[in-house]
């Protein structure tokens, strides 16, 4: 092919690149892929589907020259060092106008940094979150970029394309200025480590609690994903529960061990929503559970300290189920509602200008957190655009107080028999506060003036006081 024949340019073939390369292709792109080593250019090159128009290289000057002008590039390396280092070998090579795209789990300040430094050479800066996996990426992702909005054209047509589609509506849009593809994408992984936790606690309580096998757990969320609680979590899920091992015959999920690892984006989501004063409690409590985990030895010896039997009786099987589901349900509301929560006032805050009713419909297909839940949150938003808190649409409210009382019997029941439910416990709690007219806030204000002379603020008149306590 002569220069500047490609449509679009993918630096980082590995797992991501790879795919989301092949996957453009598919869509009638002409396609370069570029890798520092040349290996992962033979691994793409291996997988050309005939008919498709697709190059792969290892010379960064032969995959810029070869691409139309503005250049479209999208970097999909590992955050951080690896972004920088990318970005100076390609600078010396671009042209003024040229639109790059970090599609990588970036921090957003990272983006933000980045964003001022290639527009004040003249380039267009794009973070973009890709969620869906290695899947997604193939077969259609959900994609949420963010930056200049007049640029923003230059590659719509193509990320439309290749990706997921809900009732044929793409699962992508521009999600806001600046960094805010990438602040999406967080706060959507944050999100997803909440509903995880959710998950797994209400697995804890029907199988080491109620002592359900692994067939009657895929039997179970088998049943919740064909209704209400369909989502790809609990699919993948239901799925788990089948699958062997090919060493020991066993069920996979009993052998692997019982830490989990974390790249970050749960913990970026809760020391952002810390810095910016906004409850994400379900979120937060997903990652201290994770980093609880990983302390296997300590657990082993305190487990010796305090022995318990964790066995759940006095509750019909039918009824422990029937709790799980409505506890998970409400849960997985609470935690999308923080995360949008948060998105909410972030938007503000950092001027990003963050469309709440874009972000649940692009979330509702390709990525990790897609739920049939999010129809009804899109539709909350699409009635009122500007709502500070989802719990505070009349449908969302309807569908939560029906779940309310088996949410707190299964928690009353999880509690009694020492299963920690941290997360349906905290996803409670914060419903509760944030429905209570009146908190105890009183006393830690008195308490705040007792000690440090703080102040506080009366229930019948305006101003601040102070009160001498002793
Ligand atoms: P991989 O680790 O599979 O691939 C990273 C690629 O970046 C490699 O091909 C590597 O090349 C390349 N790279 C280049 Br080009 N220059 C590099 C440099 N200077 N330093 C380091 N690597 C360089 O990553 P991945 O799983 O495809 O993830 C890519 C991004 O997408 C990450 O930010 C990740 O967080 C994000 N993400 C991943 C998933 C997922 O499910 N895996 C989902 C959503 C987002 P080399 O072959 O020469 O080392």
């Amino acid at each position: 092919m002569a220069d500047q024949s490609f449509d679009f340019g993918l630096i980082g073939l590995g797992v991501m690149g790879r795919n989301f390369l092949l996957n453009m292709a598919d869509h009638g792109f002409a396609v370069i892929g570029y890798n520092r080593s040349p290996q992962r250019v033979t691994d793409l090159e291996n997988e050309i589907v005939p008919g498709t128009t697709i190059k792969g290289t290892s010379d960064l000057s032969l995959f810029v020259k070869e691409l139309k002008s503005p250049r479209k590039i999208m970097m999909l390396v590992q955050a951080g060092k690896a972004v920088d280092a990318v970005l100076e070998e390609l600078i010396p090579l671009l042209d003024k106008g040229d639109i790059v795209i970090d599609g990588g789990n970036s921090h957003y300040t990272d983006t933000v940094r980045r964003v001022k430094y290639m527009e004040e050479k003249g380039f267009k800066f794009f973070g973009m979150g890709v969620s869906g996996g290695e899947e997604g990426a193939r077969r259609g992702p959900s994609i949420m970029p963010g930056g200049d909005p007049d640029a923003y054209p230059y590659i719509r047509p193509m990320l439309e394309a290749v990706s997921a589609k809900v009732n044929g509506e793409p699962c992508v849009a521009h999600l806001g200025k600046g960094a805010a593809g990438h602040y999406v994408k967080m706060v959507h992984n944050g999100i997803e480590y909440g509903i995880m936790q959710l998950i797994s606690e209400v697995y804890d309580v029907l199988h080491r609690g109620y002592g359900l096998t692994n067939d009657e757990l895929h039997k179970v969320f088998k049943d919740w994903n064909d209704g209400e609680l369909q989502s790809f979590l609990v699919e993948i899920t239901r799925d788990i529960f089948l699958k062997n091992d090919d060493k020991t015959g066993k069920r996979l999920v009993d052998v692997i061990l019982d830490k989990a690892g974390s790249k970050g984006t749960g913990k970026w989501t809760s020391q952002d929503a810390m810095d910016l004063g906004i409850a994400i409690p379900t979120i937060d409590v997903a990652v201290s559970m994770r980093n609880l985990s990983a302390l296997k030895q300590e657990r082993v010896e305190a487990s010796k300290v305090y022995p318990s039997n964790i066995k759940i009786s006095g509750v019909s099987k039918e009824d422990i189920i029937q709790q799980a589901r409505e506890a998970l349900f409400f849960g997985t509301m609470i935690s999308y509602a923080q995360g949008l929560a948060l998105l909410y006032v972030a938007s503000k805050e950092y001027d990003m200008e963050i469309p709440l009713p874009q972000v649940v419909k692009i979330w509702r297909g390709g990525c990790i957190i897609r739920s049939t839940l999010l129809e009804a949150f899109y539709q909350a938003y699409v009635s009122n655009p500007a709502l500070p808190n989802i719990l505070l649409d009349n449908n969302i409210a309807a569908l939560l107080k029906a779940r309310e009382a088996n949410t707190r019997k299964l928690i009353a029941t999880a509690v009694q028999a020492g299963i920690p439910v941290s997360a349906v416990s905290v996803s409670l709690g914060y419903f509760d506060a944030y429905r209570s007219e009146t908190m105890p806030t009183n006393l830690i204000q008195a308490q705040r003036d007792f000690f440090g002379a703080h102040t506080f603020q009366r229930v019948d008149e305006e101003g601040v006081f102070h009160a001498h306590w002793q």
